[in-house]
């Protein structure tokens, strides 16, 4: 089989009718942003499937807005903690927090590879924008966007959580069974005290039947993260154009804009020129040089002030962009999103760095990738030493991401150029 062949397979083999599982027995549900990266690699050959994909993801939407991390359509003990944990209050059952909202951005790169669907998309405005003003209202710190647990950043166990989780005592938590560790090695995932710590934030969550009032003032934990910010701030950008065509207030959104162009200066760490992440209880910066410090180019801001390290960290081992600053005394190339490098992070970067006038080094990521999943397959996430497989095999996000950037032969290999 080629790597094509075995990218389509493996998106057909993780797909459940409606919706994709990130790969079998690890994550049986279906996540938010996995299931967007899902759309982008189905459009590649079944653009109706690739909107059915965001369409069951909406499906799951809660009256304030917030669209789930996880919607638990088919009840699964291969996965904790499940929905009696997590007692979201939605539609269907699903967690009690949210994910990178990259939907709207997708929503429009779905749109202009196929006009004849306008009607899908049309129909998903005001669902983006009721997510979107959620994000505003509640998660807004000075425009930089905030999350209440670390999941809800997709970056689980990065660096940036050490500070804020060594102030929570996780007292409290019911005794449980991690069922991660049955499926990947213990070395490539968080560690236990992390995972008490999530546990913890679930608990408190859980508990005040996801009040965002209550956890505004409440929880311990409470981060602006640029992975958020800036995922948010692109996709309200690209939400402007769906609206300008479809309807929406566009002075609304404006606001949006400008709201998180004032935020994201919050993130940059003036000291260690670099944006990071900034821990509002306990009002400093994390000081870490991640993945998502070089999704600026993707939202539109901070001109190349993030080029030197960009630079620097691309330099330091052979496969880019470590998730974590290899510099760094935290970085471990194996463990999660503490150093391995995530394929579908680097086509948000390499997207970022095209439009912004950087080609070379969008085509470097690109190839980078490309070497990297050519030879290694389509792992979760990859060593960036020496390329190496690591957590989740067949994934359908790396999957995705081959099919519709990194193959040979993907249709927008123009990003790169
Ligand atoms: C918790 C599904 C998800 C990704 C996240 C990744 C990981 C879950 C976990 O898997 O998180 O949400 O249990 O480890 O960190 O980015 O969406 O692939």
């Amino acid at each position: 089989m080629t790597r094509d062949e075995e990218a389509r397979a493996i998106l057909a083999g993780n797909d459940r009718g409606g919706y994709t599982v990130p790969t079998d027995g690890l994550y049986p549900y279906q996540w938010n942003w996995d299931s967007v990266f899902a759309a982008l690699g189905f459009a590649e050959h079944d653009m109706g499937r690739a909107w059915d994909e965001i369409d069951t993801l909406f499906s799951g939407q809660w009256d304030n807005g917030m669209v789930p991390h996880i919607l638990f359509h088919k009840v699964d003990p291969s996965y904790f903690p499940g929905p009696d944990i997590w007692r979201g209050v939605g539609p269907i059952p699903s967690s009690g927090i949210s994910q990178p909202p990259i939907a709207g951005t997708f929503v429009r790169w779905l749109l202009e590879l196929d006009e004849s669907f306008a009607a899908r998309a049309e129909a998903l405005v005001p669902r983006l924008i009721a997510w979107h003003r959620w994000f505003m209202e509640w998660r807004s710190e000075g425009g930089a966007i905030v999350v209440t647990h670390p999941w809800e950043t997709g970056r689980d166990n990065c660096p940036d959580w050490d500070g804020p989780f060594a102030a929570i005592e996780p007292v409290g938590i019911e005794s449980y069974r991690r069922r991660d560790t049955t499926h990947v090695v213990e070395e490539e995932r968080p560690l236990q005290a992390q995972y008490d710590r999530f546990l913890y934030l679930v608990k408190l969550g859980a508990e005040s039947g996801w009040d965002e009032a209550y956890l505004r003032e409440a929880n311990p934990f409470r981060v602006a993260d640029p992975t958020m910010t800036f995922t948010l701030l692109r996709s309200t950008r690209d939400l402007r154009v769906l609206a300008e065509r479809f309807g929406g207030d566009l002075a609304e959104i404006d606001g949006w804009i400008a709201a998180m162009e004032a935020g994201a200066e919050r993130l940059w760490n003036a000291e260690a020129e670099t944006y990071d992440c900034y821990d509002e209880r306990a009002d400093k910066h994390t000081g870490v040089v991640s993945n998502a410090s070089f999704l600026s180019w993707y939202a539109g801001v901070g001109d190349d002030r993030m080029l030197p390290q960009l630079e620097r960290v691309c330099g330091l081992e052979t496969y880019f962009i470590p998730s974590t600053d290899p510099a760094h005394p935290a970085y471990e190339p194996k463990r999660y999103w503490r150093g391995p490098v995530w394929a579908m992070m680097n086509l948000l970067i390499a997207k970022g760095l095209a439009e912004q006038g950087h080609g070379d080094w969008a085509s470097k990521i690109t190839e980078n990738t490309r070497a990297m999943i050519a030879e290694n397959g389509f792992a979760e996430y990859f060593d960036p030493r020496d390329g190496a497989p690591a957590g989740g095999r067949n994934f359908t996000w790396t999957a995705a991401v081959w099919l519709a950037w990194a193959s040979p032969t993907a249709g927008r290999n123009a990003w790169a150029a």
